[in-house]
């Protein structure tokens, strides 16, 4: 996997050098009038030195700065031609790809084991383009409109007078908020904190779009579910893990791969006919809400194992760009307001972090050769030539002009408003998440729920914002609730 690593120039043999390949003199002794006299400015090994030093960092992800990730390779073993013409997903194939894991909320040096969601982000270096998934190992998410993202990660994140993180925050941020119930009442459960990455499941999470060869479209969610088995921390290991070992999940994936433990995941999807989103008793884009498996049960397609580490962490996994905009044909958005958000947001935050030309990485540039009319901007590295710079052109550079509905799209028409999704028959906020804490979680798995959360709000949460989050809780399942309010009530 030679292409990913950047590795073309680098001669680890020859004499050290400057960045522009002269010799460098010395890496130890900087240069000097006299062994005691003052530095000189020309000391062009020292400049460059202390220049680039003072340049290393770049701003971390906001959200999802910690995290780890390896390559590896995405192999499909069933048909589903009937429902994409995607060529990564034909029986058969095998894609190289990257996976990166994280954490929401912390910072790059945060520990891998606080009680957060975890990001589970999939490239797939296509022939067709690179194809990303970028997904979660929940289901679902906290909020369903754009709007409220940075909000929500504002009130994850850390208050602006002492810089410190707070319960408060984010029980008020939640318990305002009755569209994360479902989200929360998961992430306060055992799957909460995973116990190392290879321990969870994956989730594209939103609806997406699925093309047939035929033109006929269906609606889709990718799961990724671990050969390694689902399995969770208890607060308590999770806890002292924080302090003895907070990269500790980071190190779990390096290990595993470099002994050759590689970690897989089964690939499924559930299928929806186009038609049917209109009259699902769910909507189905409302990414709050699962699709009932009864309904579309999950159908196997293939799955995917990590089997090589990075050599460069920097390199090839903080320099790694993951975007739901990057698609192939056969496949698609959908009206999920989120997706369509973060169809936005990914690629302009990667402009913000890595810079205009992020896609020129080697990590992040695609196996199969582009003619774009983009061009130029900050580290422009591969370029174009002197081909013509615009289209339409009568000098042989290729241009497109596809008129016509998109093969992937869908009909939309109404006033412009600000409004929140329409209902379907059983949408409400509280469902799900009762239906998650009455009838998939147990009763032992409720009582760890309840000293979570109680937990959770005696540690610095104002009492209006606990009663608040009783309420919401209340909610969600009255005697849940009511075991909150108790042991709330009684250790205040
Ligand atoms: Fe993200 N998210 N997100 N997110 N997200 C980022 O992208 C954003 C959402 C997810 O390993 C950022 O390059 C918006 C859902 C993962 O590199 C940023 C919205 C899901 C990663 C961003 C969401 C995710 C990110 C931070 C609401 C799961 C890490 C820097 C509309 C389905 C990817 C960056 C990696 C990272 C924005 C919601 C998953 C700021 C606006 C829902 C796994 O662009």
């Amino acid at each position: 996997m030679k292409r990913f690593d950047g590795l073309e120039q680098h001669d680890p043999k020859k004499p050290s050098t400057t960045e522009t390949g002269a010799v460098r003199e010395s890496d130890a002794d900087s240069l000097s009038v006299g062994p005691d006299g003052p530095l000189l400015l020309h000391d062009v090994a020292l400049v460059e030195k202390l220049a680039r030093f003072d340049r290393e960092r770049i701003p971390e992800r906001s959200p999802h700065a910690k995290g780890a990730g390896a390559f590896g390779e995405l192999t499909i073993t069933h048909d589903v031609s009937k429902y994409t013409k995607a060529k990564l997903f034909q029986p058969g194939a095998k894609t190289p790809m990257l996976a990166r894991f994280s954490t929401v909320a912390g910072e790059q040096g945060s520990p891998d084991t606080w009680r957060d969601v975890r990001g589970f982000a999939l490239k797939f270096y296509t022939e067709d383009g690179n194809f990303d998934l970028v997904g979660n190992n929940t289901p679902i998410f906290f909020v369903r409109d754009p709007m409220k993202f940075p909000d929500f990660i504002h009130s994850q994140k850390r208050t602006p007078d002492s810089g410190l993180r707070s319960n408060n925050m984010q029980w008020d941020f939640w318990s305002l908020s009755p569209e994360s119930a479902h989200q929360v009442a998961y992430l306060m459960g055992d799957r909460g904190i995973p116990k190392t990455y290879r321990n969870m499941n994956g989730y594209g999470s939103h609806t997406y779009m699925w093309v047939n060869e035929q033109g006929e479209r269906y609606w889709v969610k990718y799961h990724f579910l671990t050969e390694q088995g689902v399995e969770g921390l208890t607060n308590e290991e999770a806890e002292k893990l924080a302090g003895t070992d907070p990269d500790f999940h980071r190190q779990d994936l390096f290990d595993a791969i470099a002994r050759g433990d590689y970690p897989t995941w089964r690939f499924e999807v559930q299928i929806m006919p186009y038609e049917e989103a209109k009259t699902y008793r769910f909507n189905p884009f409302d990414l709050t809400k699962t699709w009932s498996q009864k309904d579309y049960p999950r159908i196997p397609v293939g799955h995917f194992t990590l089997n090589q580490n990075p050599v460069n962490y920097y390199a090839q996994i903080e320099q790694a760009a993951f975007s739901p905009s990057n698609m192939v044909p056969g496949t698609g958005v959908s009206p999920d307001k989120m997706l369509l958000g973060r169809v936005f947001s990914y690629p302009d935050a990667q402009r913000n972090r890595l810079g205009t030309n992020f896609n020129q990485l080697p990590v992040n540039r695609p196996i199969v050769n582009t003619n774009s009319y983009d061009k130029e901007g900050a580290m422009q590295f591969f370029h174009s030539g002197d081909a013509p710079v615009y289209a339409p052109n009568s000098y042989e550079r290729a241009f497109q002009d596809e008129q016509g509905p998109v093969d992937n799209g869908w009909e939309a028409d109404g006033e412009l408003v600000r409004a929140a999704y329409s209902l379907h028959e059983e949408d409400d906020d509280w469902g799900q998440a009762h239906d998650l804490v009455r009838n998939v979680m147990d009763e032992a798995a409720r009582a760890r729920l309840v000293d979570t959360v109680s937990g959770m709000l005696l540690d610095g949460v104002d009492d209006h914002v606990a009663r608040q989050a009783i309420d919401y809780w209340k909610h969600i399942d009255t005697e849940t609730g009511e075991k909150i309010e108790a042991k709330y009530t009684q250790n205040k």
